[in-house]
C-alpha cells in the first residue's frame, strides 16, 4: 500500500543543524520526509522548563500546534560532575546567547582548569525526546551517554561539545567517531531507540 505524501512527513522541531543531521540518519528506516524549523513557519518557543523533558515537550507541542504535523523535539545537554551537573539544561546558553560551539566548549575547559587534580571530569550527555500529535498527550523518552571532559579538543566530526567529550563506550571523543558509531551509543540514539515503536506504529498507520 502506498501512503499519501502528507502522511509521511515528520517535523523535527530544531534549529540545530547537527541534531537534524543525526536525526535524519536515525529515522532513515522509517522512510519519512523529515522537515525542520528551517522549512516551516512557527512561533519561537521559549525554553522555560527546568528539565530536559519539560523543554522537549514545550518545543514539540509548540511546533505541532502551529503546523498540525507529527512533531519530534529534542532537548539535550551536558552534565559535568565537577560543576554539579552544569551546564545541564542551559548547555546551549552556557556562554551567552551569541556564542558558537567552540566558545562554549572553551568556556567549559576554562572553568574546569582550576579544578585539575580532582578526579571529577566525569560527565554525561542527556537527551529527552518528545513526540507530539495534534490533540494527543506527548510521549517522552530519555537517553544518556557517559564519558568525561578531555583537557584538549580532539576530532573534527559531530557538533557542539563533541570535541571535548570522551565517550566511555567508544573510547574516543564523539568528534572522532563517525556518525553511525555515535548514533549507536549516544544519548540521542538511545532516546530515539525507545521511541522507535511509537514512530513505527504511527507511520505504518498514517
Ligand atoms: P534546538 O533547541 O533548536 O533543538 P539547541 O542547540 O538550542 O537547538 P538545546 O536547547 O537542546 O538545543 O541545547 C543543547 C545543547 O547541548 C547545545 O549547545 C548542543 O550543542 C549541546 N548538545 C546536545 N547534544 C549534543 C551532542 O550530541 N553533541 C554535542 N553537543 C550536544
Amino acid at each position: 500500500m502506498t501512503h499519501p505524501p502528507a502522511a509521511k512527513r515528520l517535523l523535527f522541531a530544531t534549529q540545530n543543524a547537527g541534531k537534524l543531521r543525526e536525526l535524519r540518519e536515525l529515522v532513515a528506516a522509517l522512510d519519512v520526509e523529515v522537515l525542520s524549523l528551517a522549512d516551516i513557519t512557527a512561533p519561537e518557543v521559549e525554553e522555560t522548563g527546568e528539565t530536559f523533558a519539560e523543554n522537549a515537550i514545550l518545543k514539540a507541542q509548540g511546533a505541532c500546534e502551529a503546523t498540525g504535523l507529527p512533531t519530534l523535539a529534542d532537548d539535550s545537554g551536558l552534565e559535568v560532575d565537577a560543576l554539579d551537573g552544569r551546564p545541564g539544561v542551559r548547555s546551549a546558553r552556557y556562554a551567552g546567547p551569541d556564542a558558537n560551539d567552540r566558545q562554549r566548549y572553551e568556556k567549559l575547559l576554562g572553568e574546569l582548569e582550576p579544578l585539575q587534580g580532582q578526579n571529577k571530569r566525569t560527565a554525561r550527555f542527556r537527551c529527552a525526546m518528545a513526540f507530539c500529535l495534534p490533540g494527543a498527550k506527548p510521549v517522552v523518552h530519555q537517553g544518556a551517554c557517559e564519558g568525561e571532559i578531555m583537557h584538549t579538543p580532539r576530532g573534527e566530526g559531530g557538533f557542539g561539545y563533541d570535541p571535548v567529550f570522551f565517550c566511555h563506550a567508544l573510547q574516543k571523543s564523539f568528534a572522532e567517531a563517525d556518525a553511525a558509531e555515535k548514533n549507536r551509543v549516544s544519548h540521542r540514539g538511545k532516546a530515539l531507540e525507545l521511541m522507535a515503536d511509537v514512530l513505527r506504529d504511527y507511520f505504518r498507520q498514517a
